[in-house]
């Protein structure tokens, strides 16, 4: 008998505790330097992209070096393309001979990269391609409709294998599941996707062969996470999300040669914390070369990820969300009645923060490990006060408080009552 669907906010917990993960986008098109859109944006014929598959080795793939970086980024989980667009697989397949398994690779790099995220301690997810570019039936289903079927079936059996042959899989993150531009599907709503694929069927099987997995909402179907891209924008309260992000420009998930516009470390900091504040998760992206090889700039970005996460993880993982204003400076996660600042802007000796209807008890500079001076003014005005001049931390600074009840934002007894210094009751 197949075990029962998990409760929602029991399987849900570990991603709300992560808060931070790592998508990898690695495939044949990572040979070619150009992005994984190459194949259909240069549109290269099926037989002569499928050559790729004769010199794509994966030398230098070190799935325990990989997992490794992941994990000293302070990330909890890792998301990796299984399969994208070009229907390559990373995994062994009965339904497909266009596998690395098959071809000049010989090897199962799921598999190792199951095995060496398992040890790493890391959560493991699947990114899953529902289309195949190498189906005529994708592009022109009403012209070749067994094509089209023939694609469909492949995407069930494939992702029945990927959830049965490497143990539980703890997130299934698919893409693709749109109608081809320009192509015969009529109707472009989330409902004719999800019967296109026959999602409801397919999420079905997954969840009997895994009660406990999260499905994104990217088969037509809502099922467990949002996953905005390429921006932080929290969805309602009580739902699972997920920003996924590139470290360089938009246009390029897997390796691109010159990527010359890379996010600074404070910049994609502010990112995971924007996620954190909003009770979501940051899926940060990295595209590793042809050969396997991770480059330099995500390398050393991910590393001054992690020596800020070592500082000020207690401030992120498990995250909640906080009422507080974060003023010019910052914003505000919390963990049961701990808020802490996250400072941006560093502004000097005294930091302000406007409309706080708790009293604070104590706080705390995170990375500095000293106490702050803390004194509450009219208008719910928290003051910090004796901070260094200078920023301590170069990117973000976090200052803990501990209150005497849940933090919240003072309601303002009207719009003008601030002038006079009596802007809540407090
Ligand atoms: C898809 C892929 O096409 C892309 O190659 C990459 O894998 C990315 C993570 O996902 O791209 C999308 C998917 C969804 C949107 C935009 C690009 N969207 O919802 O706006």
């Amino acid at each position: 008998m197949p075990e029962q669907p998990v409760d929602y906010v029991e399987r849900i917990k570990w991603f709300h505790q992560a808060r931070f993960g790592i998508f990898v986008h690695w495939g044949l098109y990572s040979l070619l330097e150009r992005g994984e859109w190459v194949m259909y944006r240069e549109r290269i014929p099926a037989d002569e992209y499928a050559e790729l598959a004769g010199r794509f080795t994966g030398g230098e793939f070190d799935a325990e070096k990989m997992t490794g970086i992941a994990a000293g980024a302070g990330a909890k989980y890792m998301v990796m393309t299984t399969r994208h667009h070009d229907g390559f697989c990373l995994f062994d397949s009965k339904v497909s001979d266009f596998t690395s398994v098959k071809t000049a690779a010989g090897r199962d790099f799921i598999g190792e990269y199951v095995e060496a995220a398992r040890k790493a301690g890391l959560r493991v997810g699947f990114y899953y391609s529902l289309l195949d570019w190498r189906f005529p039936g994708y592009f022109e289903p009403d012209k070749y409709p067994d094509s089209a079927r023939e694609m469909v079936e492949q995407a069930h059996a494939q992702v029945e294998e990927l959830l049965s042959n490497y143990g539980k899989i703890d997130a299934l993150w698919y893409d693709g599941g749109w109608a081809a531009d320009g192509g015969g599907w009529k109707d472009t709503s989330r409902t004719a996707m999800a019967e296109f694929w026959r999602s409801a069927e397919l999420n079905h099987m997954a969840r009997e062969k895994n009660p406990s997995i999260l499905i994104n909402n990217r088969s037509g179907l809502d099922e467990d996470l949002d996953t905005p891209e390429q921006h932080v924008t929290a969805s309602e309260p009580g739902r699972g999300w997920e920003s996924c992000m590139t470290m360089g420009d938009s246009c390029g998930w897997g390796f691109i040669r010159n990527n010359p516009n890379f996010k600074t470390v404070p910049q994609l900091l502010q990112h995971l914390v924007t996620a954190a504040a909003g009770e979501g998760n940051y899926l940060l992206n990295i595209g590793p070369r042809g050969d396997g090889r991770i480059r330099r700039e995500e390398k050393e970005r991910l590393a001054a990820l992690g020596e800020w996460l070592g500082i000020n993880g207690e401030a992120v993982y498990g995250s909640q969300r906080c009422e507080l204003p974060g003023g010019m400076i910052g914003a505000w996660t919390r963990s049961g009645r701990t808020g802490y600042l996250h400072i941006f802007r560093w502004p000097g000796e005294e930091a302000v923060i406007p409309l706080v209807a708790a009293k604070a008890l104590s706080a705390k500079l995170l990375s500095t490990g000293e106490d702050v001076e803390v004194r509450q003014e009219h208008n719910g005005r928290l003051v910090f006060s004796g901070l260094p001049k200078e920023p301590p931390h170069p990117y973000v600074n976090v200052i803990r408080v501990d209150f005497a009840a849940e933090p919240q934002r003072m309601v303002e007894k009207d719009a003008a009552a601030w002038l006079e210094g009596r802007a809540g009751d407090r």
